[in-house]
């Protein structure tokens, strides 16, 4: 019966963020996608995608889980998918907060085709042209800082303005997870390529267990932010 179960053992912080990881995603997309109907329209969509980003990583979780007890190899393949699906799903967050203020589909795919590229480009360096993998994760944090930009600086950051109340709130602390919490990432970039920072696996800290730090952060939170922010437009509203 449990002939599929591996151990885990009691330091391997990769399996055990892996385990932890998945069921954190299946726990919040069940407060997510439940929570949905108690919003209106406006907002609903909001909480639907909030759910679906964290559903995906979920699935995707089970297989990581499942892959690093198997080959015991970073799922380096499975991760990027997930990412792939999930971050221009947090861009379309962006995008449905602001629709209020009158944001343009423009502005949601100029979000989507910089996240897409910034992945792409990692990809290139994590696991296809290893020993470029500082030109390729320079082409990439480019990508993220004109994100960074976009949303700090640029025309969302003007609508979010125009707006104001619960949305511009909102997007203040999404922008905040941008910077500081997605900022996670590159670090466990460099943690993962021979010769950088790899020395901080030896406290545990290796890329696998970094980047699961960060999702759990980011997804989950994420969601959360919108979630506050539906409430808190709602019960203004009701006033
Ligand atoms: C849920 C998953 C999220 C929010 C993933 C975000 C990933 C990044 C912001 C990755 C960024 C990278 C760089 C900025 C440079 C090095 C390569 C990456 C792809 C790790």
């Amino acid at each position: 019966m449990f002939a599929d179960v591996t151990k885990i053992a009691n330091d391997d912080y990769v399996g055990f963020t892996f385990f932890v990881g998945c069921m954190a995603m299946m726990a919040a997309s069940a407060f997510f996608f439940l929570s949905m109907n108690n919003f209106d329209r406006k907002w609903r969509t909001s909480i639907l995608v909030s759910g679906l980003i964290t559903f995906i990583a979920a699935v995707h979780y089970w297989y990581m889980r499942d892959y690093w007890s198997g080959v015991g190899e970073s799922p380096t393949f499975f991760r990027y998918v997930d990412w792939v699906l999930t971050v221009p799903l947090m861009c379309v967050e962006f995008y449905l907060i602001l629709k209020v203020a009158g944001a343009k589909k423009s502005l949601m795919w100029k979000l989507i085709a910089a996240s897409v590229i910034m992945l792409v480009t990692g990809y290139f360096g994590e696991a296809v042209y290893r020993d470029n993998a500082a030109f390729w994760g320079l082409l990439s944090g480019l990508a993220y800082f004109y994100i960074v930009y976009e949303i700090w600086l640029g025309s969302a950051k003007k609508l979010a303005v125009q707006a104001g109340g619960a949305t511009l709130e909102a997007h203040k602390m999404l922008c905040w997870f941008v910077l500081v919490g997605w900022a996670i990432y590159p670090l466990g970039y460099m943690a993962g390529t021979p010769g950088w920072y790899d020395g901080l696996a030896g406290l545990g800290l290796n890329m696998d267990v970094i980047y699961n730090i960060g999702d759990a952060v980011n997804k989950i939170g994420f969601g959360l932010v919108v979630y506050g922010a539906a409430v808190a437009a709602q019960s203004a509203e009701n006033k």
